[in-house]
């Protein structure tokens, strides 16, 4: 069989480059615990993204974890259905209930005009996901947030080097977290972040991810292990170079893409938005079965057959495993947008490194439904 075309393929620094850096490492004995790498990677990304602070961790779901610690959210958080699972396991390994509202089909983010609904007395704060990268509807969530005084923290896993209006999309809401995972634009093997406004919070993150050590002898909070090694934040500062090159070669597959896929009926994707600097971390299809003549689960099968290895996220719903299924607003008939969606998405072969030719045995099997 050919090769097989994987949803994404990891960026990778220079081996030589990456082996070199790696002497330096060796030679200072200092190889975790806010080394010069960490320290280094935390002020270029600071540098990159145009932001004061960020924290670095050891994947991106231990920040979601520490996010919802450092602003002492407890109670209900609202959040989206239309996730990787760790965006609702990080609520409910804080003890908290998650409350699922519904999403907009056009971004696949959360529905604002949901929100108001899901608010209870115990409601402290909002999750929402910039889903793919696309930026959620921010001014709605901020609005429905100040109007009952409660905590948005972004899960920005996907959305690395997305701007708004010139401005980061990490500097919206309280809190934002990255992952850094091999799968994602820009990765340190396994790897995340969580970006704050303020030194203070900087400083209780910080310690969070350090079990809690303010000092020597001093532990200010049940804190964890989550802190990134200098193994990785190296190779981080390797990737950083490289990064912004590798976005451009993600946009001119989406160019080719979205130019081959017009005029296939029944399959939608999205177009950039207006003012925004999108990352393409993922190029999600969403295939009307009525109007396109197959299901979104045959086409997948075909396309698996070519060796063509797309991916169903964010299929299924997180609200519908088993852990979450029993919640009140995990009935489909409070999601509809979302049970829609996640019955139509499939996420297309997405990378730096994807060849014309990879694009076009793509659309061969979507165009030919073979
Ligand atoms: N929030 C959101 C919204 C997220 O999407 C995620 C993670 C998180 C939070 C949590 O962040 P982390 O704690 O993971 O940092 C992947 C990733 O494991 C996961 O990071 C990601 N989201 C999720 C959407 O996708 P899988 O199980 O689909 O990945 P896997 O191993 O099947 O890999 C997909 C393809 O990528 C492979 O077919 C080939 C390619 N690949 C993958 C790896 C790991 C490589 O070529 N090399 C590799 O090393 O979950």
């Amino acid at each position: 069989m050919a090769q097989e075309i994987t949803v994404t393929s990891p960026l990778l620094p220079d081996l030589e480059e990456f082996t070199s850096q790696l002497k330096n490492i060796w030679d200072s004995k200092w190889i975790t615990n806010n080394g010069q790498f960490h320290q280094q990677l935390e002020e270029a990304l600071c540098g990159y993204f145009k932001i004061p602070y960020i924290s670095l961790f050891t994947n991106g779901t231990l920040p979601l974890l520490t996010a919802l610690q450092a602003l002492r959210i407890s109670g209900e958080v609202i959040t989206t259905p239309y996730s990787f699972v760790a965006t609702t396991h990080s609520i409910w390994w804080n003890g908290i209930k998650p409350v699922f509202v519904d999403i907009d089909p056009s971004n696949c983010g959360i529905n604002p005009d949901c929100i108001e609904a899901a608010i209870t007395p115990r409601t402290t704060a909002i999750m929402p996901v910039h889903c793919y990268g696309k930026p959620c509807d921010i001014e709605g969530i901020q609005e429905v947030a100040d109007k009952y005084g409660l905590k948005v923290i972004y899960d920005a896993a996907h959305a690395f080097g997305v701007e708004v209006n010139g401005r980061s999309i990490l500097e919206f809401g309280d809190l934002s977290t990255l992952s850094f995972h091999a799968t994602k634009v820009f990765n340190t093997i396994e790897g995340g972040a969580l970006v704050m406004h303020d030194s203070s919070t900087k400083r209780r993150v910080d310690y969070l991810k350090n079990f809690g050590f303010e000092s020597e002898t001093e532990v200010i909070a049940p804190g964890i292990n989550s802190k990134m090694d200098e193994v990785r934040a190296v190779y981080g500062l390797l990737n950083l170079r490289q990064v912004d090159s590798a976005i451009e070669a993600r946009r001119q597959v989406a160019i080719k893409y979205r130019e081959e896929l017009g005029d296939i009926p029944g399959i939608r994707y999205f177009e950039d938005m207006p003012g925004v600097k999108h990352n393409y971390s993922y190029f999600p299809i969403f295939v009307d079965a009525a109007v396109y003549g197959m299901s979104r689960d045959e086409l997948y099968g075909k396309m698996k057959e070519k060796g063509i290895l797309g991916r169903r996220y964010f299929y299924p719903l997180i609200s519908s495993f088993s852990t979450y299924r029993g919640l009140p607003s995990a009935r489909p008939e409070n999601l509809p947008q979302a049970t829609k969606i996640a019955n139509e998405v499939i996420c297309l072969p997405m990378h730096h490194q994807l060849s014309d030719s990879d694009v076009a045995k793509v659309i061969d099997v979507i165009r030919n439904k073979e």
